[in-house]
C-alpha cells in the first residue's frame, strides 16, 4: 500500500451561494480528492489510449485539441456522496464524507469527444469497458487512480462523454484536472478521473480500489465494513446517479421572514437521473408533503438534458418554529424523488426528498 497521502483536499460551498448561478465558477464548486493534486506540464504530458484497439495511441494535449472536433457540454458533476448527511441523520449512520448538499456543480466543459478519439484508434471488440487513469500521483487505497464505463456509453455520440481541456471557456485549473480529466455527463463523479494518463479499451470493468470497495449502493443487511467485505467484489459499481433535488434557500435551521403575501421563497436545484433529463417538475411542500406547489424552473442559457435545473417557489407558510420545506424532482422519463431512499451503508446516492428542516418563519 502506498504511503497515505495527508488531507486530500475535499471541501463543498455553501448551498445558499451555490443555487445562485446557473454555471459554476472554477473555485465555487466541490472539491473531492482521494490523492494530492499532482502539477503536471501540459507540454510534456501524454494519454495513452490502448487495450482492444486496432493500435494503441499516444496523445498529446496538442493532438487531444488540434486533431479533434472540439466538444462543449454543459452538465451537472456530482459526487456519489452528495447528501450523505441527509441519509446519517435523518435515517441511520453511514460510513464516508460528511457531505451536505454541495457535493454537485453545473459547468461547461470542453474538449474532444471520447467517442472520437476511440475511433481513431480502431475499437476491435463489442461489448466491454472504458477504463480511465490516473497514475500521477498514489492514492489513500490505491496506487493510482482509476474508473470505467460501459463501451456502449463511451461510443454513444449522443451520451456526451468528453476528455475535458477547458472549464467555463478556460483551461483546467490543477485542482479540477489539469491539463485533462473525464466529464461522463448523468455518472457519478468518481467516473470523471482527474489528471487523466491512460484509457484502456478492455473486456472487464475497472479494478481499482474506487471502482471495486467503493462508491457502490450495498444491500441494506450490510451494517459494518466487515461484512460489506462479502458484497464488495458483487455488488455492481454506482454509474447513472438518480433524480435528485435540494434547497439552497432559505437556510435549514435558519429564519425565513416571509412575503407580504405570507409566502416563504424558496429556491435550490434539481437534477436529472442518470440519461434522463431534463428535469421537467420541481415540487414543493411546506405542510410535510400534504399538499405540493410546483416550482417554477428558470430558463437558463446553455442549458442541456445534463445540466442541473435551478428553480424558485414562493409557498404560503404560517409564522412558526421547527419547520419544514420539501422538495421533489421529476426528470423527462417521469423519475421522480421518494420520500427518503434506501440506507446504505456507505451512504451513497441518496435522494430522499430535498429538505430545508428547523426553519423559523417569522
Ligand atoms: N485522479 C483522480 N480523479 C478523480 C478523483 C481522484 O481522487 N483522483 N476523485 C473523483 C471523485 S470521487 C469525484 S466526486 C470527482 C470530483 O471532482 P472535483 O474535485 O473536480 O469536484 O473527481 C473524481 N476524479
Ligand atoms: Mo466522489
Amino acid at each position: 500500500m502506498p504511503e497515505l497521502p495527508d488531507n486530500p483536499l475535499n471541501r463543498e460551498p455553501e448551498i445558499q451561494q451555490l443555487v445562485q448561478s446557473f454555471l459554476t465558477a472554477k473555485d465555487d464548486g466541490y472539491d473531492r480528492n482521494h490523492c494530492l493534486h499532482p502539477q503536471l506540464n501540459a507540454d510534456t504530458h501524454r494519454v495513452t489510449l490502448d487495450g482492444a484497439v486496432d493500435k494503441p495511441i499516444e496523445f498529446t494535449m496538442d493532438n487531444l485539441r488540434n486533431d479533434f472536433e472540439q466538444h462543449s457540454v454543459v452538465c451537472a458533476l456530482q459526487c456519489a456522496g452528495n447528501r450523505r448527511h441527509t441519509m446519517r441523520t435523518k435515517i441511520k449512520e453511514v460510513s464516508g464524507v460528511d457531505w451536505f448538499d454541495g457535493a454537485v456543480m453545473n459547468c461547461k466543459w470542453t474538449g474532444p469527444r471520447l467517442s472520437d478519439v476511440l475511433h481513431r484508434a480502431g475499437v476491435t471488440i463489442d461489448d466491454g469497458h472504458v477504463a480511465f487513469s490516473c497514475y500521477a500521483t498514489p492514492c489513500q487505497d490505491d496506487t493510482w487512480y482509476g474508473s470505467s464505463i460501459s463501451l456502449d456509453r463511451a461510443m454513444r455520440k449522443d451520451m456526451d462523454v468528453i476528455l475535458a481541456l477547458e472549464m467555463n471557456d478556460e483551461p483546467l485549473t490543477v485542482g479540477r484536472g489539469y491539463p485533462v480529466r473525464v466529464i461522463t455527463p448523468g455518472i457519478a463523479g468518481a467516473r470523471a478521473v482527474k489528471w487523466l494518463d491512460r484509457i484502456t479499451v478492455q473486456k472487464e470493468e475497472c479494478k481499482n480500489h474506487y471502482m471495486v470497495y467503493d462508491y457502490k449502493i450495498l444491500p441494506e443487511e450490510v451494517t459494518d465494513a466487515e461484512k460489506a467485505k462479502d458484497y464488495w467484489e458483487v455488488v455492481p459499481p454506482v454509474q447513472d446517479m438518480p433524480v435528485n433535488s435540494a434547497i439552497g434557500v432559505p437556510k435549514g435551521g435558519g429564519t425565513a421572514k416571509r412575503n407580504a403575501d405570507g409566502t416563504v421563497t424558496v429556491k435550490g436545484y434539481a437534477l436529472p437521473g442518470g440519461a434522463d433529463g431534463p428535469v421537467t417538475k420541481v415540487e414543493v411542500s411546506g405542510n410535510d408533503g400534504r399538499s405540493w406547489q410546483e416550482a417554477k424552473l428558470l430558463d437558463c442559457e446553455g442549458e442541456t438534458k445534463w445540466s442541473w435545473k435551478l428553480w424558485e417557489a414562493r409557498i404560503p407558510m404560517e409564522p412558526g418554529f421547527d419547520k419544514a420545506i420539501y422538495s421533489k424532482a421529476t426528470d423527462a422519463a417521469g423519475n421522480t424523488q421518494p420520500a427518503k431512499s434506501r440506507w446504505n451503508f456507505r451512504g451513497v446516492c441518496y435522494n430522499g426528498y430535498g429538505d430545508c428542516t428547523e426553519l423559523t418563519v417569522t
